[in-house]
């Protein structure tokens, strides 16, 4: 079969031959009533039987992947499609390198790759789940088939990771696919496995922040997996990214979308300093202060999701050649590391201090460097949006120190600038820094649907283009379509 093109003859539409491969196809087809439940019960609650103009794969082909058509979420193909293999790849770091890239599960890798498949995978119907209300209180149409374009594809990620845990890790990979539907986001008994991931997304705020920050940390993990040498992980991800831009290009453009309106209606109503919170809200708009504590909880929680800054388990995943760096073979060095050093910050005689560690353990460090660059030349480009509209304020990336929950300032309090605070001042001042309770009321009190087409709530602006290049007032989901 051509690995370009994807199957939709079988049950399950895939590129990686399925129909011949009976073993694994008959554990998928198993396991595939139980996440229909699952999405049933825990997909966007309302719409299943709406109609919504979302976008499908059809090939992997990064030219002309997707195609688009009316879908009852239900009756989405979720696939298993993987890039193309490369006969030639090789392990490109590590112990390994230059070894051939592994087809098959290496034994002695097996537990540690299965952990890392597995975190992966939990994440994916994580965000489904915590998104799950948002379909209810949508802002336009055009923004809720956004949301619902972004949980379908969530869900197909949780099957791609769930297909490389039926087909390469026997009995415990299918109690491993079994888990992955019985945890819950939030839930006291069965929690998601990592911390951001048990987060409410409560507002369409948090969604946008959401898939800003949050699945941009799943690009760099997904950009470091993707290097990995066990092959079939690598080609499954590096197809996952394709549709990962999306989600945060929804994220980016929707908090872009919020500034711009709340600007405007500053500037159109003559207020010029940004603090006057009470006369911005009175406007039915967002004020820049909260976005700016928005941005600085979803920041934070983000950053735990890269691990401790010193971490043996990341040396490990490097050394055995499962998970590599960011961009790792445009790197210039020995993709071994073991002389290297990199910088770390680390709270050294309770002062937050820049000290070398071996490049090896500071892994995640570098990651989440990287990821920080990344996110902060998005918030540059919300800043622009700010500037042109004249309204004088400026967005910015808390401290690394701000607000954590793993790792080296998990004990202590900073401020968004990296001061440290007893926990009486840190008590006192949480609620300048972050979310308080009333700013998530206020914003509640915006969330009012908006289902005609072509219009928009009053605190986003609408899009500069539709998607798939449809025309403003396209009905992007027909709600009643039953
Ligand atoms: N919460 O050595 P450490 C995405 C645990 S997002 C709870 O510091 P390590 C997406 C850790 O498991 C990307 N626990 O960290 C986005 C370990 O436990 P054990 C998801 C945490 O292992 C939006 C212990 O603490 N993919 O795709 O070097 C929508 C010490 O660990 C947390 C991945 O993350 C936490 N935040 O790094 C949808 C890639 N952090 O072993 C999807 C796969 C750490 O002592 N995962 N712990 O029981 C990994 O690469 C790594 O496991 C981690 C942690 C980066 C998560």
């Amino acid at each position: 079969m051509n690995i370009m093109n994807v199957d939709y003859t079988t049950k399950i539409p895939n590129n990686v031959n399925l129909s011949e491969d009976r073993q694994v196809l008959k554990a998928l087809e198993g396991w595939h009533p139980g996440y229909l439940d699952w999405w049933n019960d825990m997909g966007p609650e309302g719409f299943q039987e709406s109609l919504v103009y979302l976008r499908t794969a059809v090939s992997v082909d990064p030219k002309g992947w997707a195609k688009f058509d009316y879908v009852k979420m239900p009756e989405y193909r979720w696939g298993v499609l993987l890039a193309p293999q490369d006969e030639q790849r090789l392990v490109n770091f590590g112990q390994h390198k230059g070894d051939k890239a592994w087809q098959e599960v290496p034994g002695e890798y097996r537990a540690m790759l299965r952990r890392l498949v597995v975190i992966q995978g939990d994440t994916e119907p994580a965000s489904v789940e915590q998104q799950r209300h948002l379909g209810k209180t949508a802002p336009s149409l055009y923004d809720m088939r956004n949301l619902f374009q972004v949980n379908v594809e969530e869900g197909r990620h949780l099957w791609a990771m769930v297909y490389l845990l039926q087909k390469y890790f026997g009995r415990d990979g299918r109690e491993e696919a079994d888990d992955l539907l019985r945890r819950r986001s939030g839930d006291a008994d069965a929690p998601r496995m990592l911390g951001a991931f048990n987060e409410a997304t409560p507002d369409w705020l948090s969604f946008f922040m959401f898939t800003f920050f949050t699945d941009r940390d799943g690009k760099m993990q997904l950009e470091s997996l993707a290097q990995s040498g066990f092959d079939p992980l690598s080609r499954t991800c590096r197809f996952m990214l394709t549709e990962e831009a999306h989600h945060m290009f929804v994220g980016e453009t929707g908090v872009s979308r919020v500034l711009q309106r709340t600007c405007e209606a500053m500037k159109a109503t003559g207020i010029e300093d940004p603090n006057e919170i009470e006369k911005v809200r009175a406007l039915g708009v967002i004020d820049l202060p909260t976005m700016q504590k928005k941005m600085n909880l979803h920041y934070s929680l983000s950053l735990d999701l890269f691990g401790s800054e010193v971490s043996t388990n990341a040396a490990n995943f490097y050394n055995a050649g499962l998970k590599g760096r960011f961009m790792e073979t445009k790197i210039d060095d020995d993709h071994r590391l073991t002389d290297d050093h990199y910088k770390v910050l680390k709270m050294v005689d309770g002062k937050i201090t820049l000290v070398d560690e071996p490049a090896l353990t500071a892994l995640n460090m570098r990651l989440r460097d990287d990821y920080t660059e990344d996110c902060a030349k998005g918030v540059e480009r919300w800043n622009k949006v700010i500037e042109k509209t004249g309204v004088n304020f400026r967005l910015e990336l808390p401290h690394t120190a701000f607000h954590r929950q793993i790792g080296e300032f998990a004990n202590v309090h900073a401020t968004p600038k990296g001061v440290l605070l007893s926990d009486g001042d840190w008590a006192k001042a949480k609620d300048d820094y972050l979310p308080s309770a009333a700013d998530g009321d206020f914003i509640s009190s915006l969330m009012t649907p908006v289902n005609e087409p072509g219009k928009f709530a009053n605190w986003i602006s609408p899009p500069k283009m539709g998607i798939d290049n449809k025309p403003g007032d396209f009905e992007y989901v027909k709600i009643e379509a039953a």
